[in-house]
Protein backbone atom coordinates (compact mmCIF):
# COMPACT_ATOMS: atom_id res chain seq x y z
CA UNK A 1 0.00 0.00 0.00
CA UNK A 2 1.20 3.43 -0.22
CA UNK A 3 1.20 6.80 1.53
CA UNK A 4 -0.56 9.73 -0.52
CA UNK A 5 -1.37 11.59 2.49
CA UNK A 6 -3.99 13.07 0.41
CA UNK A 7 -6.92 12.95 2.73
CA UNK A 8 -6.86 12.53 6.60
CA UNK A 9 -8.70 9.87 8.04
CA UNK A 10 -10.71 10.54 11.15
CA UNK A 11 -10.98 8.30 13.91
CA UNK A 12 -14.81 7.39 13.32
CA UNK A 13 -13.72 6.75 9.61
CA UNK A 14 -11.93 3.49 10.79
CA UNK A 15 -14.25 2.59 13.78
CA UNK A 16 -16.63 -0.56 14.10
CA UNK A 17 -19.51 1.54 13.19
CA UNK A 18 -17.88 3.16 10.27
CA UNK A 19 -16.97 -1.00 9.10
CA UNK A 20 -20.46 -2.05 10.00
CA UNK A 21 -22.95 0.91 9.71
CA UNK A 22 -25.14 -0.71 7.85
CA UNK A 23 -25.62 -3.71 10.44
CA UNK A 24 -25.98 -1.09 13.06
CA UNK A 25 -28.46 0.77 14.29
CA UNK A 26 -27.06 4.63 13.83
CA UNK A 27 -28.23 7.34 11.10
CA UNK A 28 -26.86 10.20 10.01
CA UNK A 29 -28.14 12.11 12.64
CA UNK A 30 -26.00 9.59 14.91
CA UNK A 31 -23.03 11.71 16.60
CA UNK A 32 -20.43 8.62 16.09
CA UNK A 33 -17.99 8.74 18.94
CA UNK A 34 -15.07 6.66 18.63
CA UNK A 35 -11.28 6.10 19.59
CA UNK A 36 -10.87 3.45 16.26
CA UNK A 37 -12.07 0.66 17.94
CA UNK A 38 -12.84 -2.75 16.91
CA UNK A 39 -10.77 -5.24 13.81
CA UNK A 40 -8.74 -6.72 16.39
CA UNK A 41 -6.21 -9.40 16.13
CA UNK A 42 -7.41 -12.90 14.99
CA UNK A 43 -4.10 -15.05 16.32
CA UNK A 44 -4.31 -18.68 15.32
CA UNK A 45 -1.96 -20.31 18.40
CA UNK A 46 0.63 -22.89 18.24
CA UNK A 47 -0.66 -24.83 20.90
CA UNK A 48 -1.85 -26.92 22.88
CA UNK A 49 -0.41 -30.22 21.47
CA UNK A 50 -3.77 -31.88 22.35
CA UNK A 51 -5.19 -30.12 19.62
CA UNK A 52 -2.93 -29.85 16.73
CA UNK A 53 -2.77 -33.33 17.31
CA UNK A 54 -6.28 -33.74 16.42
CA UNK A 55 -6.26 -31.02 13.67
CA UNK A 56 -8.10 -28.87 16.00
CA UNK A 57 -7.25 -25.06 15.11
CA UNK A 58 -7.86 -22.85 18.43
CA UNK A 59 -7.87 -19.32 17.61
CA UNK A 60 -7.33 -16.00 20.18
CA UNK A 61 -9.25 -13.05 19.16
CA UNK A 62 -7.40 -10.40 21.26
CA UNK A 63 -10.03 -7.73 22.02
CA UNK A 64 -7.59 -6.76 24.85
CA UNK A 65 -6.01 -4.24 21.55
CA UNK A 66 -8.86 -2.52 21.72
CA UNK A 67 -8.33 1.32 22.39
CA UNK A 68 -9.04 1.21 26.26
CA UNK A 69 -7.39 -2.67 26.36
CA UNK A 70 -10.89 -4.51 26.64
CA UNK A 71 -14.03 -5.65 24.68
CA UNK A 72 -16.06 -2.95 26.06
CA UNK A 73 -15.19 -0.17 23.61
CA UNK A 74 -17.23 -2.24 20.84
CA UNK A 75 -19.88 -1.67 23.27
CA UNK A 76 -18.65 1.92 24.48
CA UNK A 77 -18.52 3.30 21.32
CA UNK A 78 -22.56 2.76 20.26
CA UNK A 79 -23.99 3.33 23.96
CA UNK A 80 -22.29 6.75 23.75
CA UNK A 81 -22.98 7.64 20.80
CA UNK A 82 -26.96 6.68 20.97
CA UNK A 83 -26.78 8.66 24.16
CA UNK A 84 -25.42 11.65 22.60
CA UNK A 85 -27.73 11.82 19.78
CA UNK A 86 -30.98 10.95 22.45
CA UNK A 87 -29.48 14.41 24.44
CA UNK A 88 -27.73 12.81 27.24
CA UNK A 89 -24.96 14.90 29.01
CA UNK A 90 -24.21 12.51 31.82
CA UNK A 91 -23.75 8.54 31.27
CA UNK A 92 -23.39 6.32 33.97
CA UNK A 93 -22.36 2.51 35.00
CA UNK A 94 -21.65 -0.29 37.50
CA UNK A 95 -18.62 -1.75 37.03
CA UNK A 96 -15.96 -4.66 37.78
CA UNK A 97 -13.92 -2.65 36.05
CA UNK A 98 -13.43 -2.44 32.44
CA UNK A 99 -16.52 -1.12 31.48
CA UNK A 100 -15.60 1.90 33.65
CA UNK A 101 -12.36 2.93 31.28
CA UNK A 102 -14.36 2.48 28.46
CA UNK A 103 -17.31 4.56 29.85
CA UNK A 104 -14.99 7.25 30.61
CA UNK A 105 -12.92 7.01 27.64
CA UNK A 106 -15.83 7.32 25.38
CA UNK A 107 -17.61 10.23 28.01
CA UNK A 108 -14.73 12.05 27.64
CA UNK A 109 -14.45 11.96 23.54
CA UNK A 110 -18.02 12.92 23.79
CA UNK A 111 -17.75 15.51 26.30
CA UNK A 112 -20.35 14.39 29.03
CA UNK A 113 -20.18 13.41 32.40
CA UNK A 114 -19.62 10.00 34.01
CA UNK A 115 -20.61 8.54 36.66
CA UNK A 116 -19.23 5.00 37.98
CA UNK A 117 -20.25 3.11 40.71
CA UNK A 118 -17.34 0.02 42.08
CA UNK A 119 -16.92 -2.48 44.34
CA UNK A 120 -14.31 -1.17 46.54
CA UNK A 121 -11.16 -3.29 47.04
CA UNK A 122 -12.21 -5.82 44.15
CA UNK A 123 -10.91 -3.78 40.83
CA UNK A 124 -7.87 -4.33 39.43
CA UNK A 125 -5.51 -1.26 39.41
CA UNK A 126 -4.98 -0.33 35.72
CA UNK A 127 -8.76 0.25 35.34
CA UNK A 128 -8.86 1.96 38.28
CA UNK A 129 -6.23 4.13 37.56
CA UNK A 130 -7.37 4.99 33.71
CA UNK A 131 -10.73 5.36 35.10
CA UNK A 132 -9.75 8.06 37.40
CA UNK A 133 -7.45 9.46 34.61
CA UNK A 134 -9.87 9.58 32.35
CA UNK A 135 -12.29 11.72 33.92
CA UNK A 136 -14.85 9.64 35.68
CA UNK A 137 -16.37 10.33 38.80
CA UNK A 138 -15.94 6.92 40.91
CA UNK A 139 -18.23 6.27 43.83
CA UNK A 140 -16.82 3.06 45.64
CA UNK A 141 -19.69 0.66 47.22
CA UNK A 142 -18.97 -1.15 50.22
CA UNK A 143 -20.59 -4.36 48.13
CA UNK A 144 -20.44 -6.51 44.85
CA UNK A 145 -21.18 -5.85 41.29
CA UNK A 146 -24.35 -7.11 41.71
CA UNK A 147 -24.84 -4.08 44.72
CA UNK A 148 -23.52 -1.77 42.43
CA UNK A 149 -25.58 -2.41 39.40
CA UNK A 150 -28.92 -2.71 41.15
CA UNK A 151 -27.57 0.83 42.91
CA UNK A 152 -26.98 2.25 39.31
CA UNK A 153 -30.02 1.29 37.46
CA UNK A 154 -31.78 2.76 40.50
CA UNK A 155 -29.98 5.91 40.24
CA UNK A 156 -30.98 5.93 36.15
CA UNK A 157 -34.53 5.49 36.81
CA UNK A 158 -34.94 8.50 38.58
CA UNK A 159 -32.65 11.14 37.17
CA UNK A 160 -31.92 11.80 33.17
CA UNK A 161 -28.40 10.32 33.20
CA UNK A 162 -28.34 7.39 30.47
CA UNK A 163 -27.05 3.97 31.92
CA UNK A 164 -24.69 2.34 29.44
CA UNK A 165 -24.01 -1.18 31.18
CA UNK A 166 -25.01 -3.75 28.94
CA UNK A 167 -28.49 -3.97 29.80
CA UNK A 168 -28.83 -1.01 27.85
CA UNK A 169 -29.45 -2.47 23.91
CA UNK A 170 -26.92 -0.72 22.27
CA UNK A 171 -23.81 -2.04 24.44
CA UNK A 172 -25.06 -5.43 22.81
CA UNK A 173 -25.33 -4.06 19.77
CA UNK A 174 -21.61 -3.02 19.51
CA UNK A 175 -20.44 -5.53 20.80
CA UNK A 176 -22.41 -8.31 18.23
CA UNK A 177 -19.35 -6.71 15.52
CA UNK A 178 -16.62 -9.66 17.01
CA UNK A 179 -18.57 -12.32 15.00
CA UNK A 180 -18.64 -9.81 12.08
CA UNK A 181 -15.08 -10.00 12.31
CA UNK A 182 -14.17 -13.35 12.84
CA UNK A 183 -17.12 -14.88 10.17
CA UNK A 184 -15.04 -12.17 7.46
CA UNK A 185 -11.42 -13.32 8.48
CA UNK A 186 -11.73 -17.32 8.65
CA UNK A 187 -14.92 -17.14 5.12
CA UNK A 188 -17.07 -18.94 7.38
CA UNK A 189 -18.40 -19.19 10.93
CA UNK A 190 -16.17 -21.08 13.48
CA UNK A 191 -18.05 -24.31 14.55
CA UNK A 192 -16.74 -23.57 18.57
CA UNK A 193 -16.94 -20.21 20.34
CA UNK A 194 -15.36 -20.22 24.07
CA UNK A 195 -15.67 -16.78 26.10
CA UNK A 196 -16.00 -15.61 29.47
CA UNK A 197 -19.43 -15.04 31.29
CA UNK A 198 -19.75 -12.35 33.70
CA UNK A 199 -22.88 -10.11 33.63
CA UNK A 200 -23.44 -12.69 30.29
CA UNK A 201 -23.57 -9.36 28.11
CA UNK A 202 -21.09 -10.88 25.60
CA UNK A 203 -22.35 -14.23 25.21
CA UNK A 204 -25.54 -12.68 24.51
CA UNK A 205 -23.62 -9.95 21.98
CA UNK A 206 -21.67 -12.90 20.74
CA UNK A 207 -24.71 -15.06 19.48
CA UNK A 208 -27.10 -12.23 18.37
CA UNK A 209 -24.26 -11.41 15.95
CA UNK A 210 -23.50 -14.59 14.83
CA UNK A 211 -27.54 -14.91 14.61
CA UNK A 212 -27.78 -12.26 12.53
CA UNK A 213 -25.29 -13.15 9.86
CA UNK A 214 -26.69 -16.59 9.58
CA UNK A 215 -30.28 -15.38 9.25
CA UNK A 216 -30.00 -13.03 6.19
CA UNK A 217 -27.75 -16.04 4.61
CA UNK A 218 -24.37 -14.69 4.86
CA UNK A 219 -23.56 -17.46 6.70
CA UNK A 220 -24.64 -21.54 6.45
CA UNK A 221 -23.73 -21.87 9.96
CA UNK A 222 -23.52 -20.78 13.90
CA UNK A 223 -20.78 -21.31 16.41
CA UNK A 224 -21.94 -23.74 19.27
CA UNK A 225 -21.16 -20.92 22.17
CA UNK A 226 -19.13 -22.25 25.52
CA UNK A 227 -19.69 -19.72 28.56
CA UNK A 228 -17.00 -20.13 31.11
CA UNK A 229 -17.72 -18.89 34.64
CA UNK A 230 -15.10 -18.56 37.33
CA UNK A 231 -16.25 -21.66 39.91
CA UNK A 232 -16.43 -18.94 42.61
CA UNK A 233 -18.93 -17.46 40.75
CA UNK A 234 -20.74 -19.43 38.74
CA UNK A 235 -24.65 -18.58 38.94
CA UNK A 236 -25.62 -19.97 35.66
CA UNK A 237 -24.15 -23.33 36.25
CA UNK A 238 -25.22 -23.83 39.68
CA UNK A 239 -28.91 -22.36 38.45
CA UNK A 240 -29.18 -20.13 41.33
CA UNK A 241 -28.04 -16.40 42.15
CA UNK A 242 -24.53 -16.27 44.26
CA UNK A 243 -24.56 -14.36 47.03
CA UNK A 244 -20.99 -13.73 47.93
CA UNK A 245 -18.75 -14.47 44.41
CA UNK A 246 -15.28 -14.89 44.66
CA UNK A 247 -12.60 -15.11 42.04
CA UNK A 248 -9.51 -14.05 41.60
CA UNK A 249 -10.55 -13.21 38.08
CA UNK A 250 -12.50 -10.02 39.27
CA UNK A 251 -13.69 -8.68 36.12
CA UNK A 252 -16.47 -11.78 36.52
CA UNK A 253 -17.08 -11.75 39.97
CA UNK A 254 -20.61 -11.16 39.19
CA UNK A 255 -22.97 -13.29 40.97
CA UNK A 256 -26.42 -12.56 39.09
CA UNK A 257 -26.08 -11.41 35.93
CA UNK A 258 -28.14 -9.47 34.67
CA UNK A 259 -28.28 -10.92 31.21
CA UNK A 260 -28.71 -14.49 32.36
CA UNK A 261 -32.02 -15.41 30.67
CA UNK A 262 -30.26 -14.81 26.99
CA UNK A 263 -26.85 -16.56 27.79
CA UNK A 264 -29.32 -19.43 28.33
CA UNK A 265 -30.89 -18.67 24.82
CA UNK A 266 -27.45 -18.66 23.24
CA UNK A 267 -26.68 -21.73 25.18
CA UNK A 268 -29.20 -23.75 24.49
CA UNK A 269 -30.08 -22.48 20.57
CA UNK A 270 -25.98 -23.03 20.06
CA UNK A 271 -25.93 -26.61 21.05
CA UNK A 272 -23.71 -25.20 23.65
CA UNK A 273 -22.39 -25.37 27.13
CA UNK A 274 -21.85 -22.87 29.86
CA UNK A 275 -19.45 -24.59 32.39
CA UNK A 276 -16.93 -23.41 35.38
CA UNK A 277 -13.45 -22.85 35.65
CA UNK A 278 -11.28 -22.82 38.58
CA UNK A 279 -8.80 -20.21 39.60
CA UNK A 280 -6.01 -22.72 39.25
CA UNK A 281 -7.33 -23.65 35.36
CA UNK A 282 -7.59 -19.71 34.56
CA UNK A 283 -4.14 -19.01 35.86
CA UNK A 284 -2.26 -21.92 34.08
CA UNK A 285 -4.47 -20.77 30.83
CA UNK A 286 -3.54 -17.18 31.34
CA UNK A 287 0.21 -18.40 31.92
CA UNK A 288 0.20 -20.72 28.64
CA UNK A 289 -1.68 -17.77 26.42
CA UNK A 290 1.05 -15.41 27.41
CA UNK A 291 3.75 -18.15 26.54
CA UNK A 292 1.94 -17.45 23.28
CA UNK A 293 2.70 -14.03 23.29
CA UNK A 294 -0.73 -13.21 23.85
CA UNK A 295 -1.00 -11.25 27.17
CA UNK A 296 -4.51 -11.10 28.42
CA UNK A 297 -6.09 -10.74 31.85
CA UNK A 298 -7.34 -13.73 34.07
CA UNK A 299 -11.18 -13.12 33.75
CA UNK A 300 -10.11 -13.57 29.17
CA UNK A 301 -8.06 -16.57 30.17
CA UNK A 302 -11.17 -18.39 31.22
CA UNK A 303 -12.79 -19.04 27.71
CA UNK A 304 -9.45 -21.08 26.62
CA UNK A 305 -9.29 -22.72 30.23
CA UNK A 306 -12.47 -24.24 29.40
CA UNK A 307 -11.95 -24.51 25.90
CA UNK A 308 -8.73 -27.19 26.78
CA UNK A 309 -10.42 -28.66 28.86
CA UNK A 310 -12.96 -30.18 26.76
CA UNK A 311 -10.71 -30.75 24.14
CA UNK A 312 -8.88 -32.93 26.41
CA UNK A 313 -12.23 -34.50 27.25
CA UNK A 314 -12.60 -35.50 23.85
CA UNK A 315 -15.65 -33.05 23.26
CA UNK A 316 -14.16 -31.21 20.45
CA UNK A 317 -14.71 -32.41 17.04
CA UNK A 318 -11.10 -33.37 15.04
CA UNK A 319 -11.00 -30.77 12.55
CA UNK A 320 -12.86 -28.21 14.24
CA UNK A 321 -12.26 -24.63 14.39
CA UNK A 322 -12.52 -22.97 17.82
CA UNK A 323 -12.13 -19.34 18.40
CA UNK A 324 -11.61 -17.82 22.10
CA UNK A 325 -12.73 -14.56 22.78
CA UNK A 326 -9.49 -13.14 24.73
CA UNK A 327 -11.92 -10.33 26.41
CA UNK A 328 -9.23 -7.43 28.05
CA UNK A 329 -5.62 -6.77 27.96
CA UNK A 330 -3.29 -8.25 30.73
CA UNK A 331 -1.89 -4.67 31.51
CA UNK A 332 -5.43 -4.25 33.24
CA UNK A 333 -4.56 -6.65 35.85
CA UNK A 334 -0.24 -5.95 37.46
CA UNK A 335 -0.90 -6.79 40.85
CA UNK A 336 -1.81 -10.61 39.66
CA UNK A 337 0.92 -10.32 36.61
CA UNK A 338 3.63 -9.39 39.51
CA UNK A 339 2.45 -12.59 41.52
CA UNK A 340 3.59 -14.80 39.47
CA UNK A 341 6.40 -12.89 37.50
CA UNK A 342 9.62 -13.47 39.09
CA UNK A 343 11.97 -10.92 38.68
CA UNK A 344 16.11 -11.39 39.39
CA UNK A 345 18.28 -9.28 41.27
CA UNK A 346 20.41 -6.81 39.72
CA UNK A 347 23.43 -7.65 38.28
CA UNK A 348 26.85 -5.11 38.37
CA UNK A 349 27.24 -3.25 35.24
CA UNK A 350 29.43 -5.66 33.46
CA UNK A 351 29.75 -8.01 30.38
CA UNK A 352 30.66 -10.80 32.74
CA UNK A 353 28.09 -10.90 35.22
CA UNK A 354 25.55 -10.01 32.28
CA UNK A 355 26.61 -12.99 29.78
CA UNK A 356 26.25 -14.97 33.28
CA UNK A 357 22.94 -13.95 34.38
CA UNK A 358 21.61 -14.31 30.72
CA UNK A 359 22.70 -17.99 30.75
CA UNK A 360 24.55 -17.80 27.41
C1 LIG B 1 -12.17 -8.89 30.79
O1 LIG B 1 -16.47 -4.20 33.42
O2 LIG B 1 -18.83 -6.63 33.89
O3 LIG B 1 -20.39 -11.46 30.58
O4 LIG B 1 -18.23 -4.15 34.65
O5 LIG B 1 -14.13 -7.24 31.97
O6 LIG B 1 -20.48 -9.36 29.23
O7 LIG B 1 -20.18 -9.27 31.70
C2 LIG B 1 -16.73 -6.88 32.86
C3 LIG B 1 -16.91 -8.09 32.30
C4 LIG B 1 -15.22 -10.88 30.56
C5 LIG B 1 -17.58 -10.64 31.20
N1 LIG B 1 -13.96 -10.48 30.48
O8 LIG B 1 -18.38 -10.09 30.20
C6 LIG B 1 -17.46 -4.74 33.89
C7 LIG B 1 -17.76 -6.14 33.55
C8 LIG B 1 -13.59 -9.27 30.94
C9 LIG B 1 -14.53 -8.43 31.53
C10 LIG B 1 -16.20 -10.10 31.15
C11 LIG B 1 -15.86 -8.86 31.65
P1 LIG B 1 -19.96 -10.04 30.42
Amino acid sequence: MTLTLEKPSPLHARGLIHRWRDRLPVTDATPIISLGEGDTPLVELRGPPEARERGIKVYAKYDGANPTGSFKDRGMTMAVSKALEGGATAIACASTGNTSAAAAAYASRAGVECIIVLPAGYVAAGKIAQTILMGAKIVQIEGNFDDALRLVREMCDSSPVALVNSVNPYRIEGQKTIAFEICDELGSAPEYHALPVGNAGNITAHWQGYTELFNDGTTSSRPKILGFQAAGAAPIVLGHAVEKPETIATAIRIGNPASWCYALIARDESNGVIESVTDNEILTAYQFLAREGLFCEPASAASFAGARRMIREGKIPDGSRLVCTLTGHGLKDPGTAGKLANLPDAVPATLEAVIKAAGI
